[in-house]
């Protein structure tokens, strides 16, 4: 027996893309039913992103989930970059008009949203079990699961892909339809969470020979850091005491003293670069990870999440208003403006930042150069800025008349 629904708009995946589309559809009085593969518990527990842009705070403020993130947020001006021992503040709230970014985690920007869609009584339904999609090149797609051993068939107008890079809507485009573009860095990040208050009042990027280091944190109280480490490290190679070794090596500078502490956490991600073209098809759009995947140097996956279910929510809410369809015929091309830009910027930063172990000594004093360029040089550290705090989110043209 299967049980049938319907809705305007079924969401498949709770992390941030689908969480902050359906309270923006929700809050517009559009219908929406949000599917999740996992667990509750496994959304909120995903240690990931930890930097919003500051159109990504104003989105959140918005849409009315801002109350802890204003609260316990941490607003930052700048950002360090440190190499050869010496620290290089650059000024980014300065140099771009007062622009900041805030630091809050994304396992707190999930929580928020979760107890936000819950409290509207708006469905969503965790631990979804073979979740398909149906008719996407019609008008009348759908999309089939299983939940307590029972199967469903949920019936929408529309249908949006926010299941991240390993999901099942990207897939579900036609191989002849999609075009996509991408690399894989030769290193990848080891990250801790340490009971420890951070070291440093913003962030501090390292360059250095023995790899990359980033000094970041999520609140006064609790730091969070990554080293650079080999594709095929693992976790058993790198006990606390080598990690808080290299991290002193590589944030070594003169006056200054990182202070250690239990660590809560670790975890290995991988590095890559992916962007999948066009982001709808039929009556699927995609939006974050499911279409595309920056490196984190730049702290804008989170961020492109954001800005491209932005863009949906104000094209949707136009379409099922007023029947107007220029929000959605331009929803793909408007994204993708914003997500090479982030992709390069992701890719401008890794390449400056880490040692490639397939480079050589040339590759380095290129990137010693980029790096003393960029912190003696006002205009190419207003390039870094612009880029880091977030460009103004693009608006949906219906959405401005
Ligand atoms: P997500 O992957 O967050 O969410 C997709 C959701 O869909 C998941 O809950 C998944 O369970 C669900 N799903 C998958 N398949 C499904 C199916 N078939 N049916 C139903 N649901 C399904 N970004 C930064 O800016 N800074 C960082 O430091 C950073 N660190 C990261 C570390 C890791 C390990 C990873 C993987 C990513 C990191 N990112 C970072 C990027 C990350 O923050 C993403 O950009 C962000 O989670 C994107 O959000 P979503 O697009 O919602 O995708
Ligand atoms: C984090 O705090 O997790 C973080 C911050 C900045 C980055 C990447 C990750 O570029």
């Amino acid at each position: 027996m299967t049980v049938a629904a319907r809705t305007q708009v079924a969401i498949v995946g709770a992390g941030p893309a689908g969480l902050l589309l359906g309270q923006l559809l929700h809050r517009q009085g559009i219908e929406s039913v949000i599917l999740e593969a996992r667990s509750r518990d496994y959304c909120e527990a995903r240690i990931r992103a930890g930097v919003l842009e500051q159109g990504m705070r104003e989105v959140l403020i918005e849409a009315g989930v801002g109350e802890r993130l204003e609260q316990e947020g941490l607003i930052h001006g700048g950002i360090y970059l440190r190499f050869d021992g010496e620290n290089h503040h650059i000024p980014m709230s300065e140099l771009t008009g007062g622009r900041c970014v805030t630091v809050y985690g994304q396992t707190e920007v999930v929580k928020d949203l979760i107890e936000a869609r819950l409290d509207s009584g708006a469905p969503l339904h965790f631990e979804c079990a073979s979740v398909a999609l149906h008719g996407i090149e019609t008008d009348a797609p759908r999309v089939s699961y299983e939940l307590d051993g029972v199967a469903h068939e949920l019936h929408a107008d529309v249908i949006t892909g926010c299941d991240g890079f390993h999901g099942v809507c990207r897939p579900s485009i036609p191989d002849d339809v999609l075009t996509t573009w991408g690399r894989s860095y030769p290193f990848a990040w080891l990250g801790i969470l340490a009971d420890v208050a951070p070291s440093t009042d913003e962030l501090i990027y390292a360059w250095h020979p023995r790899g990359f280091a980033l000094h970041s944190m999520r609140s006064l109280e609790l730091s969070r850091l990554y080293v650079q480490v080999a594709t095929d490290a693992e976790i058993a190679e790198w006990p606390d005491e080598r990690i808080w070794s290299e991290l002193d090596a590589r944030l070594q500078c003169d006056g200054w003293e990182l202070q250690h502490g239990p660590i809560r956490e670790k975890s290995i991600t991988p590095m890559r670069s992916f962007v999948a073209a066009p982001m709808r098809y039929g009556s699927l759009f995609l939006a974050g990870d499911a279409a595309h995947i920056v490196p984190p140097t730049g702290a804008k996956g989170l961020n492109l999440a954001g800005a491209d279910v932005t863009l949906l929510a104000e094209a949707l809410v136009d379409r099922f208003r007023s029947g107007g369809v220029t929000g959605l015929e331009e929803y793909s091309d408007s994204c993708l403006r914003r997500v090479w830009r982030a992709q390069h910027f992701s890719w401008w930063m890794t390449s400056m930042l880490h040692i490639d172990p397939t480079d050589d000594a040339y590759g380095m004093q290129l990137q010693r150069s980029q790096l003393a360029y960029v912190t003696s040089s006002t205009a190419a550290a207003t390039s870094l800025a612009e880029n880091y705090v977030g460009l103004p989110f693009e608006r949906a043209p219906a959405a401005h008349g």
